[in-house]
This record gives C-alpha cells, sequence and structure tokens, in this order.
C-alpha cells in the first residue's frame, strides 16, 4: 500500500516548488497565477530511524532503502492547480481537482505565510497578502464540494438507509466511498454533529453543512504548510495561523530553498541530506556568485532561524504523526502501517 499525499492550496503558495523539491521532478514553477493546469504525480521519501541499528541486525530492505541507519519510505505526492473561488461549483475544473485530492489519504494544505499572494492570486509585496483568509477560502471551497456531493446524492441516502440491513453510516459510506469516506468517518461525524438520531430527511441545510465539515475533518487529515518563511512577515503569520487553527498542526518551511539544496546536491556541488540541520559545500570554487549568495542566503534566513527547510519534516509528519503510520517489522497486512521489509 502506497500512501498518497495532495498538495493543496491558493495559486502561487509554492505547492509545484515543495512538489519538485520533494520528487526531484521538474513542475513548471512561476510567479504567475495558475502555473499548473493538471495534477502531476510523483514519489518522494519518508524518512525514519532503521530498527537495524537499534536491534543491531543487518538488514535487506525489499520495498524501501536504508541509508547510514535512515530507512526512506516511498509516498506518492500529487501536485495540484491552484484552487479558485467556485472549485465547487466546477470553475476552473474545480470538480475535477477536487476530486483528485479527495483520493489522497492526507493533504498537506500550502500556504504562502509571507502574504505576497493577494486576493486575485498575483504576487505582491510580502505582507499584504491575507494568509489566514487564504487558508480559509480553500477549506471553504473543499466543504461545500463535500456538501454538494452529499445533498445532490440525499435521496439515494434516503432511501438505501431504509433498506433492510443498512442504515445511515452505510448509506452514506456508499455514496462518498470513491472519496475516502468510511462506514467509521460517518458514524463519528454522526455523533459529533448530534445528528446520530435523526432522519435524513429533516436534517436543515446548516446541519447538513455542519456534517460535511466534521466529515472532512475526520476522513482527510490536513498538515497545513506555512510556506516561503524566507521572506519578511512570515513569522508573525505563522504565529497566527498556528493561534488560529489550534487543533491543527501547521509545518513552516522554506520550498524555494529545499529545491536549490536538493538540486545543488544532484550536481554535486554539495553535501544534503533532506530533513538534516546542515548542508556542506562540496566544491567551493565551482560555485558562481549567485549560487553562493543563495546559499549564504538559505544559511540566513532559513537555516539560521528556523534549523530546516521544514520539508522533509512536514512529509515526515503527515506520515507518522497525522496518518500515525508506523513501521512495522516484521510485515502485518494492516491499513495503519506502512510495509516495510528487513
Ligand atoms: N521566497 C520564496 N519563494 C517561494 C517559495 N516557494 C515558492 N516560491 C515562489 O512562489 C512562486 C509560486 O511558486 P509555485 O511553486 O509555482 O506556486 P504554485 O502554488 O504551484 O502555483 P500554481 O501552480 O499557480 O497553483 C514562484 O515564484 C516561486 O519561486 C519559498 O519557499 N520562498
Ligand atoms: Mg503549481
Amino acid at each position: 500500500m502506497v500512501i498518497r499525499i495532495g498538495l493543496i492550496g491558493k495559486t502561487n503558495a509554492g505547492k509545484t516548488t515543495l512538489f519538485d523539491s520533494m520528487t526531484l521532478k521538474a513542475g513548471e514553477i512561476s510567479n504567475y497565477p495558475f502555473t499548473t493546469k493538471s495534477p502531476d504525480t510523483g514519489i518522494a521519501q519518508a524518512v525514519t530511524l532503521c530498527v537495524h541499528k537499534e536491534f543491531n541486525l543487518l538488514d535487506n530492505p525489499k520495498n524501501s532503502k536504508c541509508e547510514e541507519g535512515w530507512r526512506f519510505i516511498p509516498i506518492e505526492v500529487t501536485d495540484l492547480p491552484g484552487l479558485i473561488k467556485g472549485a465547487w461549483m466546477g470553475k476552473g475544473l474545480g470538480n475535477q481537482f477536487l476530486s483528485v485530492a479527495a483520493q489522497s489519504d492526507a493533504l498537506l494544505h500550502v500556504v504562502d505565510a509571507s502574504g505576497s499572494v493577494d486576493k486575485d492570486g498575483k504576487i505582491a509585496e510580502p505582507g499584504t497578502g491575507d494568509p489566514l483568509a487564504d487558508l480559509a477560502d480553500v477549506e471553504l471551497e473543499l466543504v461545500l464540494w463535500y456538501t454538494k456531493l452529499f445533498s445532490s446524492n440525499l435521496v439515494k441516502i434516503s432511501k438505501t438507509a431504509k433498506l433492510p440491513g443498512m442504515g445511515l453510516p452505510d448509506a452514506i459510506a456508499e455514496v462518498m466511498q470513491g472519496i475516502g469516506v468510511k462506514r467509521e468517518h460517518v458514524i463519528y461525524t454522526l455523533n459529533e454533529a448530534l445528528l446520530q438520531e435523526r432522519d435524513v430527511d429533516t436534517w436543515n441545510e446548516k446541519e447538513m453543512q455542519n456534517f460535511c465539515w466534521v466529515l472532512r475533518d475526520i476522513s482527510k487529515p490536513t498538515l497545513i504548510i506555512a510556506n516561503k518563511m524566507d521572506l519578511p512577515n512570515s513569522a508573525e503569520n505563522f504565529k497566527s495561523l498556528r493561534e488560529k487553527y489550534k487543533g491543527l498542526m501547521v509545518v513552516p518551511t522554506s520550498g524555494e530553498a529545499e529545491l536549490s539544496l536538493r538540486r545543488a546536491e544532484v550536481k554535486g556541488l554539495i553535501k544534503y541530506v533532506p530533513g538534516e540541520e546542515r548542508f556542506d559545500v562540496v566544491r567551493p570554487q565551482e560555485l558562481t556568485d549567485a549560487q553562493k549568495n543563495a546559499l549564504a542566503y538559505i544559511r540566513r534566513k532559513v537555516f539560521g532561524e528556523y534549523l530546516r527547510t521544514g520539508v522533509q519534516f512536514g512529509l515526515n509528519i503527515a506520515i507518522f504523526k497525522l496518518l500515525k503510520m508506523n513501521a512495522v517489522y516484521p510485515v502485518a497486512d494492516s491499513t495503519q502501517s506502512i510495509r516495510i521489509t528487513l
């Protein structure tokens, strides 16, 4: 079972930059709005300490690689086009993108923490945009889309729920299983929304929307990625995001720094292990002035302030904390474990 992670967010938040840095693909990045036109999938890796060190064993991994005591577990990541208002109604191919996002096991919701994207998605001066509103807009699109899917199937849900041997949780799960909604998600949500005793035909619009908010949260775990932390104003907005979204995890990142470091490492210019709190220049004499300046900027603005770029950390948090995946030895066939073998 490969875990699937979807990158969602407003245009220009840095989704493709993060995607390219995780997968070493070459998706198009630009400061124009709506650069990415269709979803793209690549393979990234979550990293965890390998058990062989702990048990003093030699290992022979089959579906993940072990390097110097670290185990690299493959994860499928999907980069999505920026979401616009009205996506839930099908605007800007919104329906298509939302259904791709909804098939992921978890989402990374990328926000431009520097506030350098204006309300129309154009790049502006850092501090002039509103990352909290950007996040709320995209979340709303997602929930409205869930609500639309639910309400347009209401007659079917109501009928199925009354069939012998069926109930409301089965009926709702049947209609929404394609987007990863399971029966246990529905049962939890009905309880949370205090709708467990009510016939679905009697729900009013507000109750339906509330139900869909909770269902979206529970069935699609989401990590907030506060990106562009190297820019001014990001630290302040990061703090506000954490305060406002107390129940969610927020990870600060600089996708651009990670992408530069990973590409420099591929070229053999530096030694850098993703996630580590350092990088070393291998051949200083081969660096151009521009490359020297870029590395100095990354040292100062990213490693100096936040110790790391945060990209690998974010992926690891999504896999091991958000989805509560455990690397198991030996392999047990459980949906709660990533299958890796010694
Ligand atoms: N300073 C800084 N700029 C970044 C960072 N990440 C991305 N950018 C810049 O932000 C702009 C948008 O980046 P993209 O990766 O194309 O954004 P996107 O979210 O994929 O945009 P769409 O495809 O339009 O939805 C580009 O100019 C990037 O270079 C970062 O961590 N720091
Ligand atoms: Mg993009």
